[in-house]
């Protein structure tokens, strides 16, 4: 199935896309998004309507070329420790391999991460017997920096279960922080050279404002809430998230990727529909933004599609706020 994108308008219709992570390999643009399927089941704060079982991998050769579904590339029956809703994936390219990081709910309904290989970006998948071992949450998002070392990213609250583990395991009614006391940040661990481990333990990301203070967990216009993104932009560390209940993407700058990060404002507005998830990539020298609304399904929350717009940043390195619906 091929269609033509164009910015601001969902890249496919034939299936519902979300959480998309975008990369440039072998000089194309490869698109690795959550699937989302119809379901009638309870739609809660749990994320109990977010019930993916696969994933599709999308390209294209530029923005003025059709959009590729390379199908199905790996399902949650093929992965041993799944059980079910396969979240926001990202992929990776090291050592002549490409590689699928995915959060999953293991046997015990605990969300962690897995990871998958492939000879080629657009899969098919295998995956590893297990899950990445000192992974937890969701949304995982790798960045490997300009000495090859990577770094995966993740974490998410709610139904992604960051609060359940601040004390380093898995506490099952755990809450988030009282509204004064900083919020949780998203977590961060270096990847071992064959990116199949992790190398450090999960660390938590400090984001502080502009006056060095910890965000407060009630600051919902700014605090972490999930779909990290790290990319690197004139030497400097972009944190990228969703702010969860009031619906922005927004960004935070750093001088290294494990943090601390700086508060620096919004990128993307509230779209249609409760989440929103993105990621950064460059191509032939320019930014762009991947992003999902809801526009397709009609603003039916659990059936997203994924968009892109052109990111540009301001001479100081700032990024400047992109409207989802422009009126040209
Ligand atoms: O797609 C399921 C979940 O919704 C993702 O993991 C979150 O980032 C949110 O987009």
């Amino acid at each position: 199935m091929s269609e033509l994108p164009k910015q601001h308008q969902p890249l496919v219709s034939h299936i519902y896309t979300a959480d998309p992570s975008a990369h440039v390999f072998e000089d194309r643009i490869y698109i690795y998004p959550s699937h989302d399927l119809d379901h009638d089941g309870e739609i809660n704060d749990n994320g109990d309507q977010y019930r993916m079982e696969d994933y599709h991998v999308l390209s294209m050769a530029d923005f003025n070329s059709p959009v590729v579904d390379h199908g199905q590339v790996l399902h949650v029956k093929d992965v041993p420790w799944a059980s079910s809703q396969m979240w926001a994936p990202d992929a990776a390219f090291k050592n002549g391999k490409y590689y699928l990081f995915f959060p999953a709910r293991d046997h015990e309904g605990i969300f962690r991460i897995g990871v998958a290989t492939s000879a080629s970006p657009a899969g098919p998948f295998e995956p590893e017997a297990n899950y990445i071992e000192g992974s937890f949450s969701i949304d995982p998002a790798v960045f490997v920096d300009e000495d090859d070392q990577a770094y995966m990213v993740f974490g998410g609250l709610w139904g992604g279960q960051l609060e359940k583990w601040q004390t380093g395991k898995f506490v099952e009614d755990a809450e988030g922080p009282a509204p004064d006391a900083p919020a949780l940040g998203p977590r961060i661990a270096k990847l071992s050279d064959d990116m199949l481990s992790l190398t450090t333990e999960a660390h938590e990301i400090l984001i502080v404002d502009q006056d060095g203070n910890p965000i407060p967990a009630g600051d919902e216009d700014r605090r972490y809430f999930e779909g990290p993104w790290i990319h690197k932009y004139n030497g400097k560390y972009y944190l990228s998230f969703s702010t969860g209940s009031t619906h922005k993407l927004v960004y935070a700058i750093g001088d290294n990727p494990m943090g601390p990060y700086t508060y620096q404002g919004t990128i993307l507005p509230p779209v249609i529909g409760w989440t929103t998830h993105h990621s950064i990539v460059e191509f032939q020298e320019k930014w762009y933004l991947f992003y999902h609304d809801c526009s397709l399904s009609e603003g039916v929350d659990y059936k997203r599609n994924v968009k892109y717009a052109e990111l540009t940043y301001n001479p100081d390195g700032t990024i400047r706020m992109i409207d989802p619906y422009p009126e040209s």
